[in-house]
């Protein structure tokens, strides 16, 4: 049984996402500044296969071509990025206007296409002057962020559907500063933790910049969310997965939707935890219209660390496959925040090894993939949550940051010799969904 649009409810949006960084390359082209992004590629050992994104797919020069694509697929919306350093080269103050122009023909493109144009104002492209002043551990980048999205707003305004301030605060400031794996790459737990309250101070700052010259319903933040499950009843797993859902989920969700850091975790910090401002969390937890979900994976927690399930099959990035997770995930949303707004998955996918047979490029993994996780979309709306739209990461393969281009999680597949674009089977697979025509991809049937 394969799904159909019917499975969804009324209006629901299907969709393909991309970030700015990731595909559209021209790096140094009308007055764009410099990015962490730009630094961090440049630093030995930081890019599995040493490359950066000053090509990527090109999608600066090649956009037309790239929303005739999305278009093809029978696609309702595209979820894309602004690029902060082209819009302000310095961070703050100075203007380029020859930035906003590129994202204004961006978006009246999509609409001559008939699609709903979902901007994200921060994936993690940070003008590299903002980071030489402390980056996101200055609290002043919070409200640079919010000059910056009332700039963005202010051109593209109500021609946008939705705009989301930050994609997955998580990545750039646990990842990023305690972990070190994306820019800046640092490894402080202080550092990252202020970060990460700057973040959502910033996303605060931005809705209120922004309320007023976006459309109604329109404002939200993207998270990554990563339910933890424990490896088993034991007391000591169950408080293992307690602990990663609240530095991973809880720290993030409960600040935004009831104005509070979760004790447990505030507790575990100790002396890492960041200076709060008195109004900081009434700021970070103002209403917005939606949440936006990412959900890739599951984690599975041991007292001795993480547990990959035997049987259970992984992707390229090591992630495991676990559907089950996003009805669970969704609905323990809905029980969990009283307060919470309508919720899009803004992003889900997966990344293995393709190879172009031919003039094709099978992928029955990654539909199998997309399969079992709408249909996990279709079953946590079916019990009440409501969950408005789907974004499938990604429109094309692209430069996957600490991987470069060593992973591609496309549902078109990209030649980065030629820049080619070749639809992936999975890409042939969600046009038949979102278009109801058949299709010629066999699915593998479930478990
Ligand atoms: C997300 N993790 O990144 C991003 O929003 C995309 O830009 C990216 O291409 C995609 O997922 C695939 O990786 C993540 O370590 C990176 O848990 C790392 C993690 C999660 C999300």
């Amino acid at each position: 049984m394969t799904i159909t649009r019917n499975d969804f409810p009324d209006g629901f949006v299907f969709g393909v996402a991309t970030s700015s960084y990731q595909i559209e390359g021209a790096a140094r082209e009308d007055g764009r500044g410099p990015s962490i992004w730009d630094t961090f590629c440049r630093e030995p050992g930081r890019i599995r296969d040493a490359s950066n994104g000053d090509v990527a797919c090109d999608h600066y020069h090649r956009w037309p071509g790239d929303l005739d694509l999305i278009r093809g697929l029978g696609a309702d919306a595209y979820r894309f990025s602004v690029a902060w350093p082209r819009i302000q080269p310095d961070g703050k103050g100075r203007v380029n206007s020859a930035g906003l122009d590129f994202y204004e023909r961006l978006v009246d493109g999509m609409l001559e296409r008939g699609l709903e144009p979902h901007a994200t104002l921060y994936h993690w492209d940070l003008p590299q002057a903002l980071q030489d002043a402390g980056g996101w551990v200055s609290r002043d980048t919070a409200f640079h962020f919010a000059e910056y999205a009332h700039v963005v707003a202010g051109r593209l305004g109500d021609r946008v559907v939705s705009y989301a301030t930050l994609n997955e605060p998580w990545c750039s400031s646990i990842l990023s500063y305690q972990i070190g794996e994306h820019a800046p790459g640092l490894r402080d737990r202080r550092l990252a933790l202020a970060a990460a309250h700057h973040l959502l101070l910033g996303h605060g700052e931005a809705v209120a910049a922004m309320r007023g010259l976006v459309r109604e319903a329109g404002l939200g933040i993207v998270l990554n969310l990563q339910p933890a499950y424990p490896a088993s009843d034991r007391g000591e797993d169950v408080a293992a997965a307690r602990l990663a859902d609240g530095t991973f989920n809880r720290w993030f969700l409960d600040p935004l939707l009831r104005a509070e850091y979760p004790e447990d975790i505030w507790e575990a910090y100790g002396a890492d935890v960041p200076e709060v401002q008195p109004g900081d969390l009434a700021r970070i937890a103002q209403p917005t219209d939606f949440l936006g979900v990412n959900y890739y994976s599951r984690s599975v927690n041991g007292a001795s660390g993480n547990v990959r399930p035997a049987g259970s099959s992984y992707t390229q990035m090591g992630w495991e496959v676990y559907p089950q997770g996003l009805t669970d995930l969704l609905v323990r949303l809905k029980g969990d925040y009283p307060d919470l707004p309508p919720l899009f998955i803004t992003e889900n996918g997966a990344a293995y090894p393709d190879e172009p047979s031919g003039d094709r490029v099978h992928d029955p993994e990654r539909v199998r993939y997309f399969q079992a996780h709408l249909e996990a979309v279709a079953r946590a709306a079916r019990q009440g949550v409501d969950v408005r739209g789907y974004f499938a990461w990604s429109l094309m393969d692209n430069f996957e940051w600490a991987y470069g281009y060593t992973r591609r999680f496309g549902l078109v597949y990209v030649d980065y010799e030629t820049q080619a674009r070749v639809l992936k089977d999975s890409a042939r697979w969600y046009r038949a969904l979102l278009t109801g025509q058949p299709s010629d991809v066999p699915v593998a049937a479930d478990d």
